[in-house]
């Protein structure tokens, strides 16, 4: 969550942190601060709101320094405010900066108070500085002080020090939230994701869990929790540098909705080798792990909760096995049963996700067989920690509310499920359907991107509403839930999804002429059910959107309105259904006037539980 950035340079470098910050925005935050070494004297300036707030007041009285610490907080301790945003100070000496939470901030914040010390802001993250500087009185070593710091701490940090009289150095600790290092010529960077200090180098370092580093310009010495000294090298980053441009788009959202052809495609890329899908693509152990096989467990959290969802009609209709799926912070707090000779599967976008990462960890003290992830960013924590992976190429997501990360999982668990089946003896005619409707996908997201125009003015139905309603069934129940999801998200109206069948169990008694009703309605086994939920929406004067097959028997007439969707395979029609609504909750937010990409209280790659 939220966004860290620092540097150690022979050049000003209040500039390039905000940049980096600038960089991070799209992960949501409510305010901003930067804290930079000159003459050994720590400056520090912070603003609640946007980067450009803290980025003015720098043209305002400029802050020189070549090292230097930066953050976009989103408050889990305390109030968004100026004076709970980092850096947070010990005296005019530490200057910290920290994602996650610390656990055990009010009994540490006790016995520093007998010390001495005092508190002015109500986060947990203050607790820090002032534990380092206690410290520091014993080792007089920046390093020494960091490592016995954080073996008090109870929770999760990527946390980066600045002291004022080693004003060379910068210490670094990880433990459940991603820092990473960046080297450059003659001076060093770290951040919370590399995606901030693209535009200054390409050499990446991830911390590992557990682990604490000392950055010089010049030196980088890492040390695990044993205080061993650690050798590991830099890498080159594949990820591009204009990742975080918008390109001919007003909105980050929209950029990547329009990513999903090649999005989908570049994840397919070597994965069918002479039409079928082998198993080395999730790793070199799947081949033996899915003849084994004989139970799923999917975890997973939000919009990748609903990935898991599709994951499991197709599961039992393909490879005629149990999958069940749970959102990971149930899972993770509760017994559960673990079947014999089960497969931990997460999926996680950014494979930082606390809650997710917890239940794979969780997972394996209960004895799973093996477990895979699902993960669109290399080298995290999911996928260190997993068994098998497999990794989507969706590219930098920078909306907050995921799309093309979304529907590059679902083409990457289809891949994943179609292998199993075919482990399980799903016949080769069957495996070549599925093929030949995965290789379809990217074409046919690009013809549903042409229903844009009439979707926008669909979207101006919903935009003095305040809630809605998604009906779907069968595998396409959790692409409503996605639609309703993004809607909420982003437009900020209610909305709730169902299965269509379930609407007169209690849902019905919200139907009046002002509720919208938004109906995913391929053409499938299901419609002729279908439809008559849709009647018993009708005769009670409910608004229906309805997203159907190019020439299913839906007419245009008051009170419902139809958008075609061309979808030629029941198995991928998920992942094409999903485009119309992403498109639909894009529209009423552009029309409503929020923050399409940053939307309110939320943030990117949910790194606290
Ligand atoms: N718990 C700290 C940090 C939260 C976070 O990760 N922000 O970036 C706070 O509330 O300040």
């Amino acid at each position: 969550m939220c966004g860290i950035v620092g540097a150690v340079a022979q050049r000003d470098v209040a500039e390039i942190l905000i940049e980096g910050l600038r960089r991070l925005e799209y992960r949501g935050y409510d305010s901003a601060g930067v804290a930079i070494l000159n003459n050994n004297d720590i400056q520090r300036v912070r603003r609640l709101g946007k980067v450009k707030e803290l980025s003015d007041a720098l043209e305002v009285s400029p802050l020189p320094g070549s090292t230097g610490i930066a953050h976009t907080r989103w408050a889990t301790h305390g109030e968004p405010s100026e004076v709970n945003a980092h850096p947070h100070i010990s005296g005019s000496d530490f200057a910290v900066v920290h994602n996650g939470i610390i656990e055990n901030h009010e009994e540490l914040k006790e016995q520093l108070k007998t010390k001495g010390y005092e508190f002015v802001s109500a986060t947990d993250t203050e607790v820090i500085a002032h534990l380092i500087a206690e410290e520091y009185k014993n080792f007089k070593d920046l390093l020494k002080a960091v490592q016995s710091a954080v073996k008090q701490l109870e929770g999760a940090y990527g946390a980066v020090v600045m002291n004022r009289n080693n004003p060379e150095e910068l210490i670094v600790a990880r433990s459940g939230s991603p820092l990473v290092v960046g080297k450059g010529i003659g001076e060093m960077f770290v951040a919370s994701d590399q995606l901030a200090l693209l535009p200054v180098t390409r050499q990446f370092l991830y911390l590992e869990e557990g682990e604490v580093a000392r950055v010089t310009r010049t030196t980088l010495d890492i040390y695990d929790t044993d205080e061993k000294l650690i050798e590991r090298d830099f890498e080159e980053s594949s990820v591009q540098h204009d990742a975080g441009d918008k390109g001919p788009y007003r909105h980050f959202m929209m950029k990547e909705i329009h990513e999903q052809p090649e999005s989908i495609a570049s994840t397919l890329e070597g994965r069918i080798i002479n039409g079928e899908i082998t198993s080395e693509i999730f790793g070199v152990k799947a081949k033996e792990i899915f003849d084994e096989v004989e139970a799923i467990q999917i975890v997973a959290c939000g919009t990748s909760f609903h990935a898991a969802m599709v994951t499991k009609y197709w599961c039992e209709s393909l490879a005629n096995i149990p999958c069940h799926v749970e959102i990971a912070s149930e899972y993770r707090y509760r017994k559960s049963f673990t079947p014999q000779k089960a497969l931990f599967i997460t999926i996680s976008q950014s494979g930082e996700t606390a809650d997710t990462l917890a239940a794979l960890r969780l997972a394996k003290e209960k004895g799973f067989m093996a477990s895979l992830t699902v993960c669109n960013v290399p080298g995290s924590s999911l996928v260190r920690e997993s068994d098998l992976a497999f990794m989507t190429r969706a590219g930098a997501e920078i909306g907050v509310a995921s799309t093309k990360a979304f529907t590059t999982q679902l083409a990457g668990l289809l891949m994943l499920v179609g292998c199993i089946a075919k482990h399980k003896g799903l016949s080769e005619s069957e495996q070549a359907d599925i093929v030949h409707a995965i290789e379809a996908i990217p074409r046919e997201i690009q013809k549903a991107l042409e229903q844009d125009s009439l979707i926008e003015q669909l979207a101006e139905d919903f935009s003095e509403k305040h809630h809605s309603l998604f009906l779907g069934r069968g595998e396409q129940y959790p692409i409503a839930m996605e639609g309703a999801l993004k809607l909420k998200e982003i437009s900020y109206i209610h909305a709730e999804a169902y299965a269509a069948g379930e609407l007169k169990h209690g849902p019905l008694a919200l139907i009046d002429h002002e509720m919208p009703i938004v109906v995913v309605a391929p053409k499938n086994e299901l419609l002729e059910k279908l439809k008559s939920n849709m009647e018993e929406v009708r005769a009670r004067g409910g608004q229906l959107y309805v997203f159907a097959d190019k020439d299913a028997p839906f007419k245009e007439e008051d009170g419902v309105k139809v958008v075609r969707v061309e979808s030629a395979h029941d198995i991928t029609a998920p992942i094409i259904y999903t485009i119309p609504l992403q498109l639909l909750s894009y529209h009423v937010a552009v029309i409503k006037g929020t923050d399409v990409d940053q939307p309110r209280n939320l943030a990117k790659s949910v790194t606290v539980e």
